[in-house]
């Protein structure tokens, strides 16, 4: 043991050092990327928890057929050589099949044909369906030192092609697995379905585009499910932690359901935000007829009605009638 430790760490500098000139000659993306000298494998819980509110998300907020929910998780252990899903970049069509049906076969193979052929991919982990908008699901997964970084992704339901998700995020941190990590996450718009609403009909993006982040002013566009004029950015609409195991992973307990963890900085006790919807109406209808007796002034009406009921002290509706005098147009 005392041979070993001393040994180990030169060993470990030489083989980073090694490996670090390796990667600069074969061009290594974003040149900057750190060696992982960790013990070669580690353990994680990942705990995703879904925070899509009505309080948080009141505009369109899905309540029936479905209601809003969230799919399966699905995601991978890799190296910098695979990414599931990058920004500004397409998706692959495994990827879009799941954010768009939520159809995993496609992804799964995918993913192990990089792990067989490239061995870009350590292991696929899955955890369950999420069945309401604020759940919670957890499962376990393993990295490997050469393989050190997580991706997933889960579905938001209903929607056109939109999902959540982290990409090529690093568990390790030079020689060491870090303990615990969490990240709040925010829509994605996988770009291949042109839908603006939660329950849009498909309706295919030709030719596809690429990921973007879609924000409370992007798309800028009132009809969109996430437009919030009033934010000047939307809410964490989910969060996930990823704790390292140590003993026994069996005693694994989700963070959150761990009542007592007064100093645990996982659990997260924020109260559930409250954002201001405000009433958004139509156009006026065109003016009815002008009524009333021949040789004096008559009435006539306009209406328009509500798109958006106003939520969390947002700004009421206006009045939906409007009349007006006229002159009767209908005397001979
Ligand atoms: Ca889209």
């Amino acid at each position: 043991m005392g041979t070993v430790s001393a040994v180990a760490p030169r060993a470990r500098a030489l083989w980073a050092l090694l490996l670090a000139s390796l990667g600069t000659a074969a061009g290594q993306p974003l040149g900057g990327e750190s060696v992982c000298t960790a013990q070669p494998l580690a353990k994680y819980g990942i705990t995703f928890t879904g925070k899509w509110s009505q309080a948080a998300f009141p505009k369109q907020y899905p309540l029936f057929r479905p209601p809003a929910q969230w799919s399966a998780l699905l995601g991978a252990a890799h190296s910098s050589d695979y990414s599931l899903w990058r920004k500004d970049q397409y998706v692959s069509n495994g990827l879009r099949d799941f954010v768009e049906r939520g159809e995993a076969w496609a992804l799964m193979r995918e993913m192990e044909a990089a792990g067989e052929k490239l061995q870009s991919v350590h292991g696929v982990f899955s955890a369950p369906a999420v069945p309401s908008g604020t759940g919670q699901t957890s499962t376990e997964l393993e990295v490997h030192s050469r393989h050190s970084l997580v991706s997933f992704a889960v579905r938001i339901i209903p929607s056109p092609d939109w999902f959540v998700g982290v990409d090529s995020l690093d568990l390790c941190d030079g020689d060491h697995w870090r303990e615990q990590v969490a990240v709040d996450l925010h829509p994605y718009d996988a770009g291949t379905d042109s839908g603006f609403t939660f329950s849009s009909p498909n309706f295919a993006t030709i030719p596809q585009d690429t990921v973007t982040e879609i924000t409370a002013s992007s798309p800028n566009h009132p009809a969109n499910s996430f437009f919030y004029p009033r934010l000047k950015a939307l809410p964490p609409i989910a969060r996930v932690t990823l704790v390292q195991l140590r003993q026994s992973p069996r005693a694994f307990v989700p963070p959150a359901l761990d009542l007592a963890g007064g100093g645990n900085e996982i659990v997260d006790s924020l109260p559930v935000p409250e954002t201001p919807l405000d009433c958004e109406v139509s156009l006026w209808s065109s003016w009815g007829l002008c009524a009333g007796p021949c040789g004096q002034l008559g009435a006539r009406s306009r209406t328009r009605y509500v798109r958006v009921q106003p939520a969390n002290h947002g700004a009421p509706c206006p009045g939906l009638e409007e009349e007006a005098e006229c002159v009767p147009d209908n005397c001979v």
